[in-house]
């Protein structure tokens, strides 16, 4: 049996940085992760971190790689009727940017600070199961890697278990309650040994769909197109993912190439608005994608994940020091409301920049409409700056 204050499931960016804040205010914590190290190093995923995101992770000790390796951009290029429009984020914000930095580096500085600092985290551990979180003495139990049976025994469980976890099912019936919307159309993700074409991002509106080029380096691209919700990934050879990437990003001057190289890594994803409500059940808190999802347009998950951990580990040191639990119980009412602010945004991008597939022409037009206003009007470019470097944490 190991005791503990705060016990911990999952190793993705909200577990390992609740993890990190709290060894931060001296509360001790165990993070329990069904994959293996390697694994969650590897995993691709977000790559946009805000401004915000950036100073907390500087703050606290976690950023030196960040500030060596990270991108700074100051703006993005919105591209719709062969055109490129710039909007110049760190303008419309007073100096605010954001960095490109992959999720997996940030898992990895995450990992290696904790351990450094002594922390725990079990890797490969499955079975876990939630338990007694309506009383003041909740349990995980769960086996090791090797197999052995374990017991936690802690104060408080942090459920950071993203969108398969268990957490969110330990909380009884009729609890929560569920806002959910799922896309017609997925994502077909590419990494390409291959030098940013641009340096900046790229979210192109094309008759054929959405594309995105983003990047992780000066010699690695990240490339995304708009596809069918049920597609074949298989039916994607190189050819035909750079040849669809180039026509639907291409400029009407005939300028733009797209630079090609080796695909390293690819894959398809659905794009999902999900919430579930509270986000809070006794002394079991729910934090990232295991309490709501974003369609990846805004590029959010990865930073309401850190958000929330955010006001939890204030939430858990009050109370760790004062013995009060005034922010622990506006914890979930705290979070909602930049999580709803989040959603709506992520729902616009997604909306503004995507084909429907349905043959709506009036949406279409309506979307062209709201491409021109947000490329034209200085009100509406901040609104998109503002929301996409991230509203400040407080
Ligand atoms: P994670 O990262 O999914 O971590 C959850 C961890 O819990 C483990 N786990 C368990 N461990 C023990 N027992 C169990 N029963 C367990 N069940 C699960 C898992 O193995 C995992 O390690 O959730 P977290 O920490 O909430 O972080 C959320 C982010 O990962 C996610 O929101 C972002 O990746 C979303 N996202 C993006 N977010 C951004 O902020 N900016 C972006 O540019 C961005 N791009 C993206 C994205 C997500 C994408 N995909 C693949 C979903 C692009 C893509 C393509
Ligand atoms: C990425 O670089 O993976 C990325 C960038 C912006 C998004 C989504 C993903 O909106």
């Amino acid at each position: 049996m190991i005791r503990t204050q705060v016990g911990i499931v999952g190793a993705g960016p909200a577990g390992l940085m609740l993890s990190h804040l709290l060894a931060q205010h001296g509360i001790e914590s165990v993070v329990l992760e069904a994959r293996a190290r390697e694994y969650v190093e590897k995993r691709l995923r977000a790559g946009v971190l805000e401004y915000d995101t950036v100073n907390l992770l500087t703050e606290t000790g976690v950023g030196e790689r960040l500030a060596r390796e990270g991108l700074v951009h100051r703006g993005l290029e919105l591209r719709y009727g062969g055109q490129g429009h710039r909007i110049a984020l760190d303008e419309l914000t007073g100096g605010r940017t954001i960095t490109v930095y992959g999720q997996q580096e940030v898992v990895k500085d995450l990992i290696a600070a904790r351990l450094a600092a002594g922390g725990t985290i079990e890797f490969e551990v499955s079975d876990v199961d939630v338990h007694d979180i309506d009383t003041d003495a909740p349990r995980l139990t769960y086996r090791t890697g090797a197999g052995t049976a374990e017991e936690i025994r802690c104060d408080v469980i942090a459920g950071c278990d993203g969108s398969h976890g268990v957490c969110r099912d330990a909380i009884p019936a009729g609890v929560l309650t569920a806002y959910e919307k799922v896309y017609p159309f997925a994502w077909l993700g590419v990494l390409a040994q291959a030098p940013p074409s641009s340096e900046e991002l790229i979210y192109t509106f094309h008759e054929r769909g959405f594309a995105l080029h983003s990047m992780r380096s000066p010699s690695v691209t990240r490339l995304y197109l708009q596809v069918p919700p049920e597609e074949d990934l298989g039916a994607w050879s190189d050819d035909r993912i750079w040849s669809e990437l180039s026509t639907r990003m291409s400029t009407s001057d005939g300028e733009w190439k797209l630079a090609e190289g080796p695909i390293l890594e690819r894959g398809i994803t659905g794009l999902r608005s999900f919430v579930s409500e509270p986000m809070r059940y006794g002394r079991l808190f729910l934090a990232g994608d295991a309490t709501h999802i974003v369609p990846a347009t805004g590029a959010k998950g990865l930073n309401l994940a850190v958000a929330d951990v955010r006001v939890l580990a204030r939430g858990l040191a009050e109370f760790y020091a004062s013995g009060s639990t005034a922010r622990l119980d506006s914890y979930s009412a705290t979070c909602l409301r930049r999580v709803w602010r989040v959603q709506h945004f992520s729902w616009w991008m997604t909306s503004m920049l995507h084909r429907a597939y349905d043959g709506d022409e009036f949406g279409e037009r309506l979307r062209l409409s709201q491409l021109d206003y947000v490329t034209s009007s200085r009100a509406a470019a901040v609104t998109l700056a503002e929301n996409y470097v991230g509203l400040p944490f407080d």
